[in-house]
């Protein structure tokens, strides 16, 4: 075995690292070097709860045998057979089983590598659809404000988070968002989804009846927006979404990534809201986090429509050097394995009200200005630092650390998502440690 986890790298400039502060980092480094259900182990044998489920996708726990062993079954009989032209057995086997598990009508499965890959797939999917259907002119891909959808140019241009998309130019043309759903004045501390604001979802017949519905493709929401800050939707705004897409022909597309596979104790958010979409991205907790892995369902009707033409042609022009790696394939069979025999697609929605009480339970600590919670999410809101933004919640984030527990913090909101096989006590430690950490905060 490699002992290069006992030793502590004497050089860290090397690895420019993704979203980080990396001075910062690199001056006081926060090392993980095992981990196991819902604990990892850093390097001075220091136990840290994960709160957030790696980033929002080991959703069963850490290191469980049953995909350990796959990964390492299928690394030794086939470890890669090309993707184009030639087929595998694994890969039709996911596919399989994630048809089976997805909501009703989407039956077609394209693999990729990551959320940002699936996102860039979607919107591809969208556009092709609407030509290879005779609708060339459906163009325009609509997004909506605080959206997250991955880091690639067509998901930074429909997405809505600023930073993301300021230094990256004029990104792809002919998009357009719809306003964010986050309304603190009516929505602050509530429950599950907020009863406020549905009729945000109005303001898509404005941008229909301003570019006109013949020239626009798809719309592309989150079902709860994660990355932002955990924006649930208000009762009736996706069902609304739903209505207005159908009616113009536009296809709705649900960027599931955080979403799907329990995070809101059922399958997909699509499940819980009871609104299916035109096509689903997905990505992390299809394979628990361990191998890099995303899919994108699509309806028949979307996949059919490109089967025409001669036989002997390629319909679509799409694809990654690893679509369907059979590792990946083998990990994502294995965790969905691990989901239905732990029921942890839906114990979501058993942990739901412990975990609603104890994150409400904070009400009332200094700087809380909000509490969202949505099946196993949720959000504890600060009160910035006049003048200095983000600064709050990331001492709250390295103080989490160092008292043993995992947050997420993005801005000024502290964002939690424990894997799914928590227990009560370790939501009991998880919020006790925040609560201590909120009463030293500056
Ligand atoms: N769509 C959504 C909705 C996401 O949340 C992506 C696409 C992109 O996935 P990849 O695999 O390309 O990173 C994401 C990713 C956080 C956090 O802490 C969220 C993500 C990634 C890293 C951190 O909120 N979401």
């Amino acid at each position: 075995m490699s002992n290069r986890l006992n030793v502590a790298p004497n050089d860290l400039s090397a690895f420019w690292m993704p979203f980080t502060a990396n001075r910062q980092f690199k001056k006081a480094p926060r090392m993980f070097v095992g981990a196991q259900d819902m604990y990892y182990r850093t390097a001075d044998g220091r136990q840290v709860l994960d709160g957030t489920a790696g980033l929002w996708c080991v959703n069963a726990g850490h290191c469980r045998p049953r995909i350990t062993e796959a990964i390492q079954q299928q690394a030794a009989e086939l470890d890669y057979a090309p993707a184009f032209q030639m087929g595998h057995p694994v890969a039709f086997e996911l596919a399989n089983r994630l048809v089976d598990i997805a909501p009703e009508g989407l039956n077609h499965v394209m693999f990729t590598n990551s959320g940002s890959e699936s996102v860039e797939t979607a919107l591809k999917t969208a556009l092709a659809y609407q030509r290879v259907k005779g609708e060339g002119s459906r163009f325009r891909l609509i997004g909506r404000e605080r959206g997250y959808h991955g880091v690639n140019f067509g998901g930074i241009s429909v997405g809505g988070i600023s930073g993301n998309r300021k230094m990256f130019g004029t990104l792809l043309t002919g998009v357009d968002h719809l306003p964010h759903t986050h309304l603190p004045a009516k929505n602050a501390f509530t429950r599950g989804v907020p009863e406020h604001g549905a009729e945000l979802a109005d303001d898509l017949e404005r941008i229909v009846a301003l570019h006109d519905p013949s020239t626009i493709a798809a719309v592309i929401v989150e079902p709860v927006a994660g990355s932002t800050g955990v924006l649930i939707p208000p009762k009736g705004y996706l069902k609304k979404l739903r209505e207005i897409t159908r009616k113009h022909g536009i296809l709705l597309i649900f960027d599931e990534v955080i979403t799907g596979f329990g995070r809101l104790g059922t399958p997909f958010a699509a499940d819980y809201f009871g609104v299916i979409p035109d096509i689903m991205v997905t990505a992390k907790g299809l394979t628990n986090g361990v191998i890099p892995m995303g899919a994108v369902l699509v309806t028949s009707e979307i996949h059919d429509a490109f089967m025409q033409g001669p036989e002997h042609l390629i319909e679509f022009a799409h694809g990654y050097t690893y679509s369907g790696n059979p590792i990946a394939s083998a990990a994502g069979i294995a965790t969905l394995e691990t989901y239905r025999e732990e029921g942890l697609l839906t114990r979501g929605a058993e942990l739901g009200q412990y975990w609603e009480d104890a994150l409400h339970s904070l009400k009332g600590e200094r700087h809380v200005v909000d509490i969202r919670n949505i099946g196993l999410v949720g959000a504890v809101e600060l009160e910035p630092i006049a003048g200095q933004p983000t600064k709050r919640a990331f001492s709250a984030f390295v103080k989490a650390f160092e008292q043993g527990a995992l947050i997420r913090t993005t801005g000024d909101i502290i964002a939690l998502s424990p894997p799914l096989i928590a227990e009560h006590s370790h939501i009991d430690q998880l919020i006790d440690t925040l609560r201590g950490i909120l009463k030293t905060l500056e």
